[in-house]
């Protein structure tokens, strides 16, 4: 737990205007999170647009956070697909760069058994011996993974824990109850963090630690250091992140975030990869509006 609790910014992929990929930006990127305290990264996961890049892409943006890492950030690599052979050889590759735990996504789009779905975490573990972090978003996959499933796979040493991304805090806490405490459980939903460490998660991994670092680590630290005694101060912490992702639900997530970060100045240009869009001038100036407003 030690090793891997805290606060993990699920990485955009920084681009230039043609929706290559902009390696500077990303170690500047990097280097900026781990400054602001960051226990680590998810590279290649929803908000990395790892379903958008090809299988040499996310290589090459994990060795490069890797790279600017630099022993100093827990990487967690999410190397999933919906095909086992490719989660093998992209965990694989993942293994070689000495990253702390993969990660993979349930298996989408085929309508699969438990059976089968569990066939294949099993066969991406045995291919390697790094740890597995499950990935459980069902609002994306349209796939729920039962608590009989969690505890079945808890059972293997190997698989070390969840991403949880569902507001469904109840559940939550019940895979706490079946898998143990020794499970870890990181909350995906930023809007619930503080609600998500009440209901026992051992930490986070979330998008908008792109472009808010410290409010959700100080967030993690003065929940770990006295526990509840800081409820207040987090629940005012945790509003004013709310005050931000209240206004990006409003336009799109990943745009959103590359755009604040352009507004930061920390990468060069907000592009996203199609089919993911580009803001209108008018949408622009509302966002820079409420950059200055509130410095994002
Ligand atoms: C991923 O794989 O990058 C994540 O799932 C990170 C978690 C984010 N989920 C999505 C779908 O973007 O940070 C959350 C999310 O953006 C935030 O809570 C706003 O809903």
């Amino acid at each position: 737990k030690e090793t891997f609790g805290g606060i993990y910014t699920a990485l955009v992929t920084p681009m230039h205007e043609d929706g290559s990929i902009d390696y500077d930006s990303l170690v500047r990127l990097t280097t900026h999170q781990i400054d602001q305290g960051v226990k680590g990264f998810y590279v290649g996961g929803s908000t990395g647009e790892g379903f958008l890049l090809t299988g040499e892409e996310r290589q090459r943006v994990l060795e490069t956070v890797v790279g600017a890492a630099a022993g100093r950030a827990v990487v967690l690599a999410h190397i999933g697909c919906i095909g086992t052979m490719d989660s093998i050889a992209l965990a694989k590759h993942a293994e070689r760069q000495g990253v702390d735990a993969i990660s993979a996504v349930v298996p989408f789009y085929y309508k699969l058994s438990p059976r089968e779905i569990q066939g294949h975490y099993e066969a991406i573990m045995a291919s390697v011996a790094a740890p597995m972090i499950v990935y459980h978003f069902p609002g994306a996959t349209g796939v729920s993974l039962s608590l009989d499933f969690y505890e079945g796979l808890s059972r293997n040493p190997q698989c070390i824990g969840v991403k949880f991304t569902s507001l469904n805090l109840f559940e939550m806490q019940q895979i706490r109850a079946r898998c143990g405490e020794d499970f870890l459980i990181f909350n995906g939903h930023d809007e619930v963090y503080a609600s998500g460490a009440l209901a026992g998660a051992d930490g986070a991994i979330g998008s908008t630690f792109n472009i808010m670092p410290g409010l959700f680590v100080g967030m993690h630290r003065l929940l770990s250091e006295d526990g509840w005694k800081s409820g207040r101060t987090v629940q005012a912490m945790q509003a004013e992140a709310n005050r931000v992702i209240a206004h990006m639900v409003g336009y799109d997530v990943i745009p959103y975030e590359k755009y604040m970060l352009y507004l930061q100045g920390i990468v060069r240009t907000p592009t996203a990869r199609q089919p993911l869009r580009r803001f209108t001038p008018e949408e622009r100036s509302r966002l820079e509006a409420f950059f200055e407003s509130s410095g994002a």
